[in-house]
């Protein structure tokens, strides 16, 4: 970080209180106020919304899209596409975040994702994660970051609390079907569904395992999100247990082998003690 850009903090450490700690590990998520500046949003989240408008390809009207279509536009690994949006997923302050929520020596990046929610976008149906990824162990979580004040009517993401260790639906994709079921199991057993507002530099962080949702964009502005995942420095990679497994594994740790430690050059260490 140089002089002039000192407002532009995306590394320093964030005080997180040894009750933030329990409460993440205990509730399977958790929101963080004031963690980024306004101005750190504005400079970084131009970068990313001016990439995924040009690298977007999705054009058709929402009726003639799939429910996971509706929900957003998704665009992944921007760090790969633009320096500037590099040296934003490179940050340490949201990476030491993952790592001292999760109880691990350093993090290493899976890959970000941006999830723009356009007006009259569809809910993002309940689901975990970790469906999606070949890892060996549950010490992964993401950081959801919005760019811009969301309110409930541009469809935050909610939680449904204490969910990472309930095993229904884990085999299930993002579908009608995992919203219809995974919602009806979790009301069945009680869990606590936690839907809330973001103030402008207030992020959340969930494990892998933990079951979310979106709601709708009913507004008129788009919900623009950028994410990064992170994964435990010293994950290895598990033998795919579905296709959506196989291609994350192609496209997301390269040249990495079954039981070896993720660290393609796609996976670098962002974060270690
Ligand atoms: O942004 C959304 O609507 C869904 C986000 C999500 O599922 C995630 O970041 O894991």
């Amino acid at each position: 970080m140089t002089t002039a850009n000192q407002h532009l903090d995306i590394d320093s450490r964030y005080p997180l209180t040894e009750e933030q700690i329990r409460f993440f590990r205990e509730k399977g998520y958790i929101k963080l106020k004031n963690v980024l500046s306004p101005e750190v949003l504005e400079y970084y989240g131009k970068e990313i919304t001016t990439q995924v408008l040009t690298l977007n390809e999705q054009d058709r009207p929402m009726s003639q899209r799939t429910t996971y279509e509706q929900a957003f536009i998704q665009i992944t690994n921007l760090w790969q596409k633009s320096e500037l949006i590099k040296e934003f997923v490179m940050g340490e302050r949201l990476a030491s975040i993952a790592a001292e929520l999760m109880g691990v020596k350093g993090v290493r990046l899976y890959h970000d994702q941006a999830l723009y929610k356009e007006p009259g976008g569809g809910l993002t149906p309940w689901h975990a994660d970790q469906y999606y990824w070949p890892l060996a162990s549950e010490k992964t979580c993401t950081v959801w970051i919005p760019l811009q004040e969301t309110s409930l009517e541009m469809g935050p993401l909610s939680f449904a609390e204490k969910s990472q260790n309930f095993a229904f639906g884990r085999d299930l994709k993002i579908s009608d079907e995992s919203q219809a079921r995974i919602q009806k199991a979790l009301s069945e057993q009680g869990f606590k569904h936690v839907v809330e507002p973001f103030d402008l530099g207030e992020v959340s962080y969930h494990y892998g395992w933990t079951f979310h949702t979106a709601g709708p964009n009913t507004g008129t502005d788009l919900r623009k999100i950028m994410t990064m995942i992170y994964i435990d420095m010293h994950m290895r990679l598990k033998e795919p247990s579905n296709e959506n497994q196989k291609i994350d594994w192609q496209v997301f740790c390269p040249g990495v082998n079954v039981g070896e430690i993720i660290g393609s050059p796609l996976n670098p260490i962002l974060y270690s003690e």
